[in-house]
This record gives C-alpha cells, sequence and structure tokens, in this order.
C-alpha cells in the first residue's frame, strides 16, 4: 500500500466549470482516485477554487459587484457541480479561507527569511485616476507586432504574441480610460534562474517518464533560460505580502494558487496532513491542463524547493484542450457547455458525460467534443454494448433460470480462453490507468462488455435451452461473471452505472483485486430485479443543444458588431436642411394586418400630426404615448398603407437587433430644434 496526494487544478472562482476543465483535468483525476483508492492504497483528492487574482477583480467590476461577490457565487456553483458529476474530491475548499491565508503567508514569509527573494523597484503602469497601479489586464493598447489596438498589456489576443505591458503603444487604463504614467514599485521575485541546475536535473533527468507535452514543455521553457518572476502584486484583492513596507501588495496569485493544496490538505486533515507532504514515501500527482504546466513543473517546486521541506511531484499528467463543435472553447464567448447546465438537462446521464469526455479525452493533442459524438458513443456504445450486455445477460437468467446464478456445467474451450482474456484485460486497465492512459483503460473496460456481448451472440442460448440446458447454465454463468466485473471495473469511469449495475446483480462487495476472474458471483446467488442501465439520447435532445449555441453564435455576431461604414461627406448646408425637432408622442395604434408598422399622433410644437413607423415588434402601443422623441418634421409626407405619414422619427439599434428611440436626455419643449 503506499500513500498518495493527488491534486487537481484549482479552478477560478470566476465563472462555472465546462466540459473543457473536465476532460482535462477532473474527469481523469477522477478516475485515477477511485482507482487507488480501490486498491486500497491511501489516497487523498485534494480540490478547491482559486479565489485570488486577477481573473476575480475583472469579473467583479463586470458585474457592477465586490471581488467577495464573484467567488462566494462560483464557489458553490462548482463545487455543487462536481459533486453532481461525482468527482470525489475527499476536501474541496477554497483559496479565501483562513488555513490559506495562514498558510500561504507562513510559505511565503519563511522564503522571505531565507533570504530566497530579491527586492526589487520596477516601473509600472499606475492609473492616477483609479489611484492604483494596473495589472497587465486592466491595460489596452495597440499591439507593436500586428497594430490590434485592442491589444492587452499581457497578450494580444489578435496575433498571440505576448506582451509587456511596456511595449504597448499608446496604452490606456481599462479603469478611467486615461493614459497611465510609469511609476517605481517595489516587489519581490523568486530567482528562478538559479533553480535551474537542479530543475533540469530533476525534470529533463530524473522525470523522462512524464508525458512528451509535458516534458517537452518543461524542456523548452529551461532551454529558453529562466528569468527571475514576481511572486507579489500590486492590487487591492488578495493575500496581503506579510512583510513590513508592502502595504498595499499582496501575493501574486501563482504563488499562493498552488499552495492551495497544502493549505485544504491541512484544512481536511489538521494533525497528519503533514506526512501528505513532507514524507518522502508520499507520490505527490497534479492533475492539471497544458496552460498550467509552467507553474507546476517550474515555479511550484522551485517555491517548495526553496521552502526545504516539502516534496516534489511524483508526476504532473497535463492534458491538452477540448474544443467544442471544433471551435476553441471561450468563457467570454459562451462557447462552452457547462456542467451545471448539463446537469439539469440530462438528468441521470452523469456517467454519459463522464464516458464522452473520457473517451475522447484530449490526452496527447486536442480534441473535439461535438454533440453528434455524445449522441453516438450513447446509443452505440454505452447502450448497445455495455447496457445490452447486461440486460441480455440477466433477462436471460430471469427468464431460464428464476433469477439465479445457475451451477456451470464443464468449460469448453471457448470458456476458458474467455476467463483467460477477462484477467489481460484487467490487468491492461490497470496498467493503463497507472500511466494515465484513461481513454485506452476505458476502451479496455469496454472491451469487456464487447467480449461478453460476442460470447453470448457465437453461443446463442436462446436457440440451445431445450436441448442443452447445462450449456447454457454455463453460458449464462460466465456472462454473469463477466457483467460483475464490468461493475468492479468500470466503477473509476461509471461509478453511477456501476452502483446501478451493483444492484441488478444485487451484487455483493467485491475488491478489486479479486476482479479479472470468473468466480465473483456463487452459483445460487439471487439477481436483483433487470433494469436499463442507458437509455438511448433521442434527435431532438442534441438538436436543441445544437441550438443552443447557434443561438450563442448570433448573440456573439452582434456583440463583434461592426458598424456600418461612414457615408460621404457632406456640407453643413445639408445638415442644416433638416428640420429636426422634439415631440411627444400622444397616441399610438397598430396598423393592422402589418406586424411592423405603429401608427402614432405626435405633438411637434408645430402641429399634432400622424407618423408612421415600423417599430411596432418592439412596443406595444400603451408604452409609447408621453415619449418624447426626435422627429424629422420636413420630410416629404408619404402615404404608407393607406395612411399619410408626416415625418420620421428618428431610432438606433441597440445590440440585440431592437429599435430605440433616440430622445432628449431631459424633457424638452415640444418643438425645440435638434442641431
Ligand atoms: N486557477 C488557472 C486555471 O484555472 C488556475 C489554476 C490554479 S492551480 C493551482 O487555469
Ligand atoms: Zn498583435
Amino acid at each position: 500500500m503506499a500513500r498518495y496526494t493527488v491534486t487537481s487544478a484549482l479552478p477560478y472562482a470566476n465563472g462555472p466549470v465546462h466540459i473543457g476543465h473536465l476532460a482535462g483535468v477532473y474527469v481523469p483525476a477522477d478516475i485515477y482516485v477511485r482507482y487507488l483508492r480501490k486498491k486500497g492504497h491511501d489516497v487523498l483528492f485534494i480540490g478547491g477554487s482559486d479565489e485570488h487574482g486577477v481573473p476575480i477583480t475583472i469579473k467583479a467590476r463586470q458585474e457592477g459587484v465586490q471581488p467577495q461577490d464573484i467567488v462566494d457565487k462560483y464557489h458553490g456553483l462548482i463545487k455543487e457541480s462536481f459533486k453532481r458529476l461525482g468527482i470525489s474530491f475527499d476536501i474541496y475548499s477554497r483559496t479565501t479561507s483562513k488555513t490559506h491565508r495562514e498558510m500561504a503567508s507562513k510559505i511565503f514569509r519563511t522564503l522571505y527569511d531565507k533570504g530566497a527573494f530579491i527586492e526589487k523597484d520596477s516601473e509600472q503602469y499606475y492609473d492616477r485616476e483609479a489611484k492604483q497601479f494596473l495589472a497587465d489586464r486592466y491595460i489596452t493598447g495597440t499591439c507593436p507586432h500586428c497594430g490590434n489596438e485592442n491589444a492587452y498589456g499581457d497578450q494580444c489576443e489578435k496575433c498571440g504574441t505576448s506582451l509587456n505591458a511596456t511595449d504597448l503603444i499608446n496604452p490606456r487604463s481599462t479603469l478611467s480610460g486615461s493614459a497611465p504614467e510609469l511609476r517605481a514599485t517595489k516587489h519581490w521575485y523568486l530567482p528562478l534562474d538559479q533553480y535551474e541546475p537542479f530543475l533540469r536535473e530533476w525534470i529533463l533527468e530524473e522525470h523522462k517518464e512524464w508525458k512528451t507535452n509535458v516534458y517537452g514543455q518543461c524542456k523548452s521553457w529551461l532551454d529558453t533560460g529562466l528569468q527571475p518572476r514576481a511572486v507579489t502584486r500590486d492590487l487591492d484583492w488578495g493575500i496581503p505580502v506579510p512583510v513590513e513596507g508592502a502595504e498595499g501588495k499582496v501575493l501574486y496569485v501563482w504563488f499562493d494558487a498552488p499552495i492551495g493544496y497544502i493549505s485544504n490538505t491541512k484544512e481536511l486533515c489538521p494533525d497528519t496532513w503533514e506526512k501528505y507532504w513532507k514524507d518522502p514515501d508520499t507520490k505527490l500527482i497534479h492533475f492539471i491542463g497544458k496552460d498550467n504546466i509552467v507553474f507546476h513543473c517550474i515555479i511550484f517546486p522551485a517555491i517548495l524547493k526553496a521552502e526545504g521541506s516539502f516534496i516534489l511531484p511524483e508526476n504532473v499528467p497535463a492534458n491538452e484542450f477540448l474544443n467544442l463543435e471544433n471551435e476553441k472553447i471561450s468563457t467570454s464567448r459562451n462557447w462552452a457547455v457547462w456542467l451545471h447546465e448539463y446537469l439539469d438537462e440530462f438528468p441521470g446521464k452523469e456517467d454519459v458525460l463522464r464516458y464522452v469526455l473520457t473517451a475522447n479525452a484530449p490526452e496527447t493533442k486536442d480534441n473535439n467534443f461535438t454533440w453528434k459524438d455524445f449522441q453516438d458513443r450513447n446509443n452505440n456504445e454505452l447502450v448497445a454494448i455495455y447496457g445490452n450486455f447486461v440486460n441480455r445477460a440477466v433477462v436471460l437468467t430471469h427468464k431460464y433460470f428464476g433469477g439465479k446464478v445457475p451451477v456451470p456445467g464443464t468449460l469448453l474451450p471457448e470458456d476458458l480462453e474467455l476467463t483467460g482474456e477477462l484477467a489481460v484485460l484487467k490487468s491492461n486497465i490497470e496498467s493503463s490507468i497507472e500511466n494515465y492512459r484513461f481513454r485506452e483503460a476505458l476502451k479496455e473496460t469496454m472491451n469487456i462488455a464487447r467480449m461478453g456481448n460476442k460470447y453470448l451472440t457465437d453461443t446463442e442460448p436462446w436457440k440451445i435451452y431445450k436441448e442443452n440446458p447445462e450449456r447454457v447454465a454455463t453460458v449464462l454463468n460466465l456472462c454473469l461473471q463477466i457483467a460483475a466485473n464490468m461493475k468492479v471495473l468500470s466503477e473509476p469511469f461509471l461509478p453511477f452505472s456501476s452502483e446501478k449495475l451493483a444492484s441488478i446483480l444485487n451484487a455483493p462487495l467485491i475488491a478489486w483485486d479479486d476482479a479479472g476472474k470468473a468466480d465473483l458471483l456463487p452459483a445460487g446467488h439471487v439477481l436483483g430485479k433487470p433494469e436499463l442501465l442507458f437509455e438511448k439520447i433521442e434527435d431532438e435532445a442534441i438538436e436543441f443543444q445544437l441550438r443552443k449555441l447557434a443561438d450563442t453564435k448570433i448573440a456573439n455576431e452582434k456583440i463583434n458588431y461592426i458598424p456600418a461604414p461612414q457615408k460621404s461627406s457632406i456640407q453643413y448646408e445639408d445638415f442644416s436642411r433638416m428640420d429636426i425637432r422634439i415631440g411627444t408622442i400622444l397616441e399610438a395604434v397598430k396598423v393592422p394586418k402589418t406586424g411592423k408598422l405603429m401608427k402614432m399622433t405626435v405633438d411637434t410644437g408645430l402641429d399634432k400630426r400622424t407618423i408612421v413607423s415600423g417599430i411596432a415588434e418592439y412596443f406595444t402601443p400603451e408604452e409609447l404615448p408621453g415619449k418624447q422623441v426626435c422627429v424629422l418634421a420636413n420630410l416629404e409626407p408619404r402615404v404608407i398603407k393607406g395612411i399619410t405619414s408626416q415625418g420620421m422619427i428618428l431610432l438606433a439599434e441597440d445590440s440585440d437587433g431592437k429599435l430605440i428611440f433616440v430622445s432628449p436626455e431631459n424633457i424638452v419643449r415640444n418643438g425645440s430644434s435638434v442641431s
């Protein structure tokens, strides 16, 4: 028995969790820990929300609330939806906890006292109006590489170049819109360059077994050469830097967040946490996405090394990214399948999502989730292979043997082959999981059901029962043993279905290590009630999801609205010939049978006149009287649907395509000229 500390990246509590997070991190981590627990190891699975950093403050600003409101909202939502999906954390806590603040401060202070930091003044952008230093994300300006005028201080999203805020041409603060000024500010830096020899040896020599994507990224960072990194920030949200003279400064989020793994362990096991973090016999494994590799393989190990009493990760099985319908998942563009929405829209189908995300996991390269594939895998694999096999075996046993596991007769060579294969599949599953190849492991698990289905099809018990019931007893006994193996071996992947299968089989507790054999259910054992494990997903459910995505696209196009090009120049006289007046709508009725047109009586100050306008889709007649509007008064009258319209009301389109009135800010006299 070994001891494992398994962590999964702490998601930022600035939005819900989506399928990209799940496929990249949480589903594989959960499979791994469920397996280790089944093997009888001492495992802690540590999770939590990352509640500090600029991503949180940006979201708070967007929503006009405090950062604390944001993290409270999303921490609760994330925690709850992980639980509903069966992600079996031993603890899911948060980086705003007291335990974490103390732990992170303590580790920072230890490094500080050891002289592990370099203290350095540097020039950073400061917003005089907002009276604060600006995080890179709060500065926009023109990209020096491609000319994009809306590049951020850390990256140009148009050409992908990563930038320093001082690279931007014509920088502006997104807080006040003003041009920021450079001011000197003091920060503490971790001199990563000093850790390079250690990191090279530890990763490049001692961990050649790491996944190639992880190893390759580390090598390229190390080959480029490491620079000192600031581990403090000028920000008003975070853990205060525990040093005199550091008022108004907080720990850099990437300094405190990984320490969250340690704090959460301590919160869970206040007395024994140290053995999970300091005993060299403990294996520490970090599950993360590829954008977090440098932080977990280089920066955090350097922090732990500098501190001196902690173990280093044994492995960091980072995944690549999952795309959605061939496009990059994006929180800001709402291009995602959100876990909490999935759980509401597909009740009882937790395992279907777990299955599809594992079968399609971006383990070695970016991968793609499509709703069609989701449906196919459910219908053609879970229903047609896994569920169908179990159902056939159980229903036939109820039919021929009254729901009791029959006594097997003499085993034929094909039966022995089958039992042999069971042992092979089990050991394949184990070695695949142990090497973080979860897709392969899942495939081998499904191969057990495939094998069972083929065996049933080859032996055709329903055809031979009359003449050879003894043979049928042997066949069904073996099928039930296969089903019992499926229950045990699929538990890490499909925990909900495994439990359902246990009740169908009325299965006793079976240890993982007893699986791989054909004697899990004794003859005479009474089965439970047959029940369908999976049900078909109909086209309508898939169409609904595709429509949701299509709506997102439409909404995004409106956001990325490109205004119509400017018309050709006119002279002032051209403009002054238009007589635009403020008027008040007195009455409004819809023009029958048009759907679009509204007939209004408007007091223009000059007269009370009739104007017909195409706004009936956007307003009800009742809400219009009393509204002040701009009227182009000297427009030649026109007859519309038999009504003479004397003038035109000025309208603009909002971001939803809805027409809105161009109205004076305050009430003015009717007839007043707009010029
Ligand atoms: N919150 C980044 C992310 O969600 C970050 C991970 C922290 S792990 C310690 O991608
Ligand atoms: Zn650019």
